[in-house]
């Protein structure tokens, strides 16, 4: 489906659904403005209007009827979102009038947009690459700070800059390994066999690193409480959250059932999750709460390993090597039966600790990964990185001539990436996700 129907005129209802101050009806498409001429009276025609120019004016049905007052944006390929002509109708952000004004366009010869088709129209006429399409749908979804400035940077096309430095390193061995295919006898120097690779390897492993990061501010995060009863897993999550929402009692074994609470950490939207304590157990529902939440840590992209500091210290009977864990020595206020300069002090009484623990988490979920520079956001993306990494390690390690081909693939890999060299059926994964009118 993907690059059919490029020559149709589409339209869709570009606000959210509800009612608003405004509203928006976007048509882009070959005979955009001549939809626009129909829908749309006012001082000027829109298809006699300069673009980057607007006209206020009454929205009509087919028929002639007005539906309201509104203005008409006019934009003139290339220089608009999709890169074709575009009309952007606004009126009163009613849901009524808004169907009606996308209906009146239809009626006039554009058809219904499919969900992402601005944007892929944008990608397909070259003003985005899909790492910046892929920014976009970040953008609308980002929910935190975090998420909202790496998305405006991969949108900037920061990610595809990034990306493109490390091909031409790989492009610059390729060039010097073809040429000795061509005149053996000049051999390679080193500065363009070996150190453009070592460069490239370097970036594309910082740029992997920022893939969990990336993907964590994007996505957010699950953070499991584990431990053994009467730990303190329940109070400190209400101490995360700053108010009561799982049950405290002295009686070891009061959390059974899981419970998830949202919140924002480090920039992060984070589900919280409460888990019962972990012990042996003849009782069966809380067994069942055990095994639950055994398989709640491995599913977490961290656990906080809860024991009692005021207790004498028991091994928790889990295993969690697979995870990454934060261990915390909980009750800090009360008389400490053991330390440990692995766990971190924290009483959720008092509160101390608190913030350090956050300083952690956000270390662990976001590492120290340079705020400033673009990240991989998706896992379309690392795995893209991740394959030309490892054709440039081959590279690095083969003879020449089949070295020659890991480098092509490596910068068909990063091509891809950035979308400049991508499967057909990619590119329709990536904009499926989108929503009608973006
Ligand atoms: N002094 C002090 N008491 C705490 C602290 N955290 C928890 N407690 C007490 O420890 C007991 C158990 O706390 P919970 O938060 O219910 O512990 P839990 O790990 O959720 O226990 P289960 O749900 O039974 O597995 C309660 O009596 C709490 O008041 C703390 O930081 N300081
Ligand atoms: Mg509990």
């Amino acid at each position: 489906m993907t690059r059919s129907g490029l020559q149709d005129t589409i339209a869709a209802i570009a606000t959210a659904p509800g009612s608003a101050g405004v509203g928006i009806v976007r048509v882009s498409g070959p005979h955009a403005l001549s939809v626009a001429d129909r829908v749309f009276r006012g001082r000027r025609a829109p298809s006699r209007t300069p673009g980057g120019r607007f006209l206020f004016g009454h929205l009509l049905d087919a028929s002639g009827e007005v539906l309201d007052e509104g203005l008409c944006l006019i934009f003139k390929g290339p220089r608009s979102y999709t890169g074709e002509d575009v009309a952007e109708l606004q009126t009163h952000g009613s849901p009524a009038v808004l169907a009606r004004v996308l209906q009146a366009t239809l009626d006039c010869g554009a058809r219904p947009a499919r969900p992402g088709e601005f944007t892929l129209r944008a990608y397909l006429s070259g003003r985005l690459d899909l790492a910046q399409a892929e920014a976009v749908l970040n953008l609308i979804e980002a929910q935190t700070d975090t998420a909202r400035r790496q998305a405006t940077l991969g949108l900037s096309g920061a990610l595809g800059e990034r990306v493109d430095g490390v091909a031409r390193g790989v492009t610059r061995t390729l060039a010097a390994i073809q040429a000795l295919l061509d005149y053996p006898e000049e051999g390679v120097p080193d500065e363009d066999r070996t150190l453009p690779l070592a460069q490239a390897e370097s970036d594309l492993r910082d740029l992997l690193a920022s893939a969990r990061a990336g993907q964590v501010a994007t996505r957010g995060a699950r953070l499991a409480l584990i431990g053994r009863p009467n730990a303190g897993k329940s109070s400190l999550l209400n101490a995360l959250l700053g108010y009561e929402r799982s049950i405290v009692t002295s009686i070891a074994g009061t959390t059974r059932d899981y419970l998830e609470a949202a919140v924002e950490l480090a920039g992060v939207p984070v589900t919280l999750v409460d888990t019962a304590g972990i012990r042996e157990t003849g009782d069966a529902i809380e067994a069942a709460g055990v095994r639950q939440a055994l398989s709640l840590a491995g599913a977490a992209d961290l656990v906080l390993a809860l024991e009692d500091g005021s207790a004498p210290r028991e091994a928790l009977p889990a295993d969690l090597s697979g995870a990454r864990v934060i261990r915390v020595r909980t009750k800090a206020d009360l008389p400490g039966a053991w330390s440990d300069p692995a766990a971190l002090d924290v009483s959720a009484v008092t509160g101390s600790g608190l913030p350090a623990l956050r300083g952690a988490i956000q270390v662990a979920l976001l590492g120290d990964t340079a705020r400033g520079e673009a990240w991989l956001t998706t896992e379309r993306q690392a795995d893209a990185a991740r394959r030309a990494l490892a054709h440039i390690q081959a590279a690095r390690t083969l003879p020449d001539d089949l070295a020659g081909y890991e480098l092509e693939e490596a910068l068909r890999a990063l091509a891809e990436l950035t979308g400049r060299d991508v499967q057909e059926d990619v590119v329709d994964a990536v904009f499926r996700n989108f929503c009608v009118g973006k």
